[in-house]
């Protein structure tokens, strides 16, 4: 049996109670995190508890605990269930309040819920790469935001998936912005590609150490989008996420990108990040 968080205690899961009327439950008005766990610790945790607080200024939430109050509390939830490689969700949501479009008035406590889980890294597909499809962006225009509002992102994965391929690379008509649950990047003329840290595109934290990596390794960045256009004029293409890390991608709407296999500068990568992984967890 597993143990959650609620509010500000540990209980086990059965003992959850989620009312009808919790805005993240009726409007999707709430915000999350998924924090990977690495030999027991959370890797960026700090980064992503930024980002969590980040996400709840624009939306104006309010979170009753310091950061490090925060910080504690997923702590003290992963010990409790005892996670070795696995990762951490969090999520807050403007509370429980009789259903009306603005925000509760007086306002209420937000709920905050948050659960642990085993998951391997991605080893098969981090070697072999994956294919791709690509859908067009319609979003909203604050992707920035890391909102429990995933209608978009989960048609657009659906989208990929009824096609067989494991994520969708989203456009805005030429502008290749991100995936689904992701962040792209490509590689053409031995110089990395990806879309700006705008309103755009949710910036990753593992875009952020990817971007470190590339330092490191001698790979220059352009923080620049792709478009759709160019899009097998690149040796090589990549995606990213904190559970999936950083998978080539060898094939997008049936067609091989370069070789059509994973490039020498996405392997490059992956084990720079490996180091850096290894580094904190040695911490
Ligand atoms: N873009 C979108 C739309 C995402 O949902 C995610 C992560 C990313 C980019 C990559 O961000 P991180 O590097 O910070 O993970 N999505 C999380 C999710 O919903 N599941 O796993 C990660």
């Amino acid at each position: 049996m597993s143990i959650i968080l609620w509010n500000n205690q540990l209980i086990n899961e059965e003992e959850i109670n989620i009312s009808k009327e919790d805005r993240g439950y009726q409007f999707g008005d709430g915000i999350y995190e998924v924090i990977r766990v690495y030999d027991g610790s959370m890797y960026t945790a700090k980064e992503h508890i930024d980002r969590l607080y980040e996400s709840a200024d624009k939306i104006r939430l309010i979170i009753p605990h310091t950061k490090d109050v925060f910080h504690k509390m997923m702590y003290d939830l992963i010990e409790a269930n005892e996670v070795v490689t696995g990762q951490v969700y969090v999520q807050v949501t403007r509370g429980v309040s009789a259903r009306q479009h603005q925000f509760p008035s007086p306002s209420v406590e937000c709920v905050i819920t948050a659960y642990t889980k085993e998951v391997a890294r991605p080893v098969t597909q981090m070697a072999n790469g994956v294919s791709a499809k690509t859908v067009e962006d319609v979003r909203w225009l604050r992707c920035d935001i890391k909102s429990l509002n995933l209608l978009g992102n989960v048609l657009a994965k659906q989208e990929a998936h009824d096609e067989g391929c494991f994520e969708a690379v989203l456009h805005r008509g030429d502008v290749i912005t991100e995936g689904s649950s992701s962040n792209m990047y490509g590689v053409r003329g031995g110089v990395l590609y990806t879309h700006p840290a705008t309103n755009y595109i949710l910036n990753g934290i593992t875009r952020r150490v990817i971007l470190e990596c590339c330092e490191e390794i001698g790979l220059p960045v352009v923080e620049e989008a792709m478009s759709l256009t160019n899009l097998y004029d690149h040796e090589e293409f990549f995606m990213s996420s904190t559970t999936a890390e950083i998978l080539p991608i060898i094939m997008i709407d049936r067609k091989p990108i370069g070789t059509g296999l994973p490039g020498s500068w996405t392997t490059k990568l992956q084990a720079a990040f490996e180091a850096k992984i290894n580094k904190a967890v040695l911490a």
